[in-house]
């Protein structure tokens, strides 16, 4: 435990924490972006012009994070341990859509780009678990409407969840901490200034600095599964 600290931290963790696990991020050479356009399949434009094609493109990335081979690895469980042993608030603001940080055991979890494992109804906006392929014939349990079913995600163009709730505890945060995120993505990658005008000490934890790399007060290179585990020790340890 930390005697005498007891302040807020906040996180933010990108597709780097969960490459470990087995899960590809989006900008790397080898990542998603590489192998299909972002305009096709993650913005409302795409989705309009082919639907079919941006189901099966998150069906394929729901069958790979529930087939048995996809587990948390030491990066997210280091987090849950934090948030555990912490005598502070620590949230966790994260833009994957996997369900990693829950299962590794993180509570005090934001997904601003939404979950992976929910769908959304687009002419009620209920939102409900989705374990299984989505198909363009789904009807709503709410409202009954059928082919308004659509992966529970924020595409480019759209307004990431709960900004309000975030920016406020930007707003009275002691320590901001960044894992495995690019920051070419907006707001997201804004929040390192929101925590700095805040007063926050900025760390960034990343295999490569990241495009807003300047705007750390410390950073720490290396791949998450050493790295995570390793700060959340020195931080617990008071360090
Ligand atoms: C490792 C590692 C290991 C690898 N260990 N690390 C200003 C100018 C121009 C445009 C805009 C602007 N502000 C906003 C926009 C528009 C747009 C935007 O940002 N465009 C940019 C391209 C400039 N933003 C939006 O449209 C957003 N909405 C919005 O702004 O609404 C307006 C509004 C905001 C706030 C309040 C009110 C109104 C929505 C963005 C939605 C993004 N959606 C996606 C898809 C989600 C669903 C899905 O998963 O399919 O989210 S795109 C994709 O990028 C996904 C990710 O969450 C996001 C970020 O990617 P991430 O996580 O950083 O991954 P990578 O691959 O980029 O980086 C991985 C990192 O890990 C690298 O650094 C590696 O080195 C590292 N790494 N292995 C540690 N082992």
């Amino acid at each position: 435990m930390v005697p005498g600290l007891s302040f807020r931290i906040v996180i933010l963790t990108g597709a780097g924490i969960s490459k470990e696990s087995g899960l590809d991020t989006f900008r790397d050479a080898d990542g998603i972006w590489a192998k299909v356009r972002l305009e096709d399949v993650a913005t409302p434009e795409g989705y309009a012009r082919d639907p079919q094609r941006v189901l099966e493109f998150y069906n394929a990335r729901r069958r790979s994070l529930l087939s048995g081979r996809v587990e948390p690895n030491r990066g997210h469980y280091a987090l849950a341990e934090l948030e555990q042993k912490w005598p502070g608030e620590v949230v966790l603001v994260t833009q994957n859509i996997d369900d990693l940080h829950e299962r590794a055991g993180s509570n005090s979890l934001i997904h601003m780009h939404g979950e992976l494992l929910k769908g959304r109804c687009d002419a009620c906006g209920r939102v409900s678990t989705c374990r299984d392929d989505q198909t363009l014939d789904l009807s709503c349990d709410a409202c009954g409407r059928t082919g308004k079913m659509r992966p529970h995600v924020v595409w480019f163009g759209e307004i990431p969840l709960e900004m309000e709730r975030i920016y406020d505890v930007l707003a009275h945060c002691e320590l901001f901490i960044s894992i495995g995120t690019s920051g070419n993505v907006y707001p997201a990658a804004g929040f390192v200034r929101e925590a700095r005008l805040a007063g926050a000490r900025t760390v960034e934890l990343n295999l490569e600095p990241s495009q807003g790399a300047s705007l750390f007060d410390q950073q720490v290179i290396g791949p998450a599964t050493e790295i995570v585990p390793a700060f959340v020790a020195r931080v617990l340890a008071g360090g």
